[in-house]
C-alpha cells in the first residue's frame, strides 16, 4: 500500500513539474509582445536592445528563443566571429538569445554599418515580432564608430527615432564616436557550452 501510495505522490508530482513546461510551449504573440522601438548598436556591444515575449494570454514566455536577424542587409553587420546563426549568403549575422524567466531577452549587439536601410527581422520561437532599421554608431560600415560617422542629415544618426537628428543624438552618439569605439571580442550573445568557451581559448 506505501508503495501505491509513493507512487501515486510521484505521479501527482510528475503533473505539478510539467506545468511549468506547458507555458514553456506557449506561442509568443506579435500585438502583446514588446520590442524596443530603436535598434541601436554600436561596434563595442555597449547599447541594449530590449525584447519581451508574451503569449496570447500576456503572459510572459520563459525560455524562448529570441532572434535578431540582420540577413536582409548586405555584406557582414556583426562583428566578427559573428552571432549564433547563419544567413543564406553564409554570414553569421542572425544574434540568438533565450528568454529569462520574465520573459527578457536583452541583446548587446556589436554591429557595424547601416545595413542599407534593409529591415532587420525580431522573431521568437519563428514568430515575426517586429522589424527595425538600424541606428548604428558606426554608419560608414567600417565597424568603428568615430566622429566620421555623424552627419545631422543621415536620419540613421536618429538614436532616439524621434524622426529628426539633433543635438539629442549628437549627445548619445559622443559616448560612443568620441571614444572610437570598435568591435572587442565576440558577439555571440546565446549561452556558450563549455565547448565553445574552450574553443575561445
Ligand atoms: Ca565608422
Ligand atoms: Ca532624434
Amino acid at each position: 500500500m506505501k508503495t501505491f501510495k509513493l507512487q501515486t505522490a510521484l505521479a501527482a508530482l510528475s503533473i505539478v513539474l510539467l506545468l511549468p513546461g506547458l507555458a514553456l510551449a506557449a506561442t509568443p504573440d506579435a500585438g502583446l509582445s514588446t520590442v524596443d522601438p530603436c535598434l541601436v548598436t554600436c561596434p563595442a556591444g555597449d547599447t541594449d536592445f530590449l525584447v519581451v515575449v508574451r503569449d496570447a494570454g500576456g503572459a510572459v514566455i520563459a525560455g524562448s528563443v529570441v532572434e535578431v536577424d540582420f540577413c536582409n542587409c548586405a555584406g557582414p553587420q556583426l562583428c566578427s566571429p559573428g552571432g549564433s546563426g547563419s544567413c543564406p549568403d553564409g554570414t553569421q549575422d542572425i544574434a540568438i538569445l533565450a528568454t529569462n524567466s520574465a520573459g527578457e531577452a536583452l541583446f548587446h549587439l556589436a554591429e557595424g554599418g547601416d545595413g542599407n536601410g534593409a529591415l532587420v527581422d525580431i522573431r521568437a520561437d519563428g514568430v515575426l515580432l517586429a522589424q527595425r532599421t538600424i541606428k548604428p554608431m558606426d554608419t560608414n560600415g567600417d565597424f568603428v564608430a568615430d566622429t566620421s560617422d555623424f552627419s545631422y542629415s543621415n536620419l540613421s544618426n536618429d538614436y532616439n527615432c524621434d524622426g529628426a537628428v539633433n543635438f539629442s543624438d549628437f549627445a548619445i552618439f559622443g559616448n560612443h564616436g568620441s571614444f572610437s569605439h570598435s568591435c572587442t571580442g565576440p558577439v555571440d550573445t546565446a549561452p556558450r557550452t563549455w565547448g565553445s568557451v574552450k574553443a575561445l581559448w
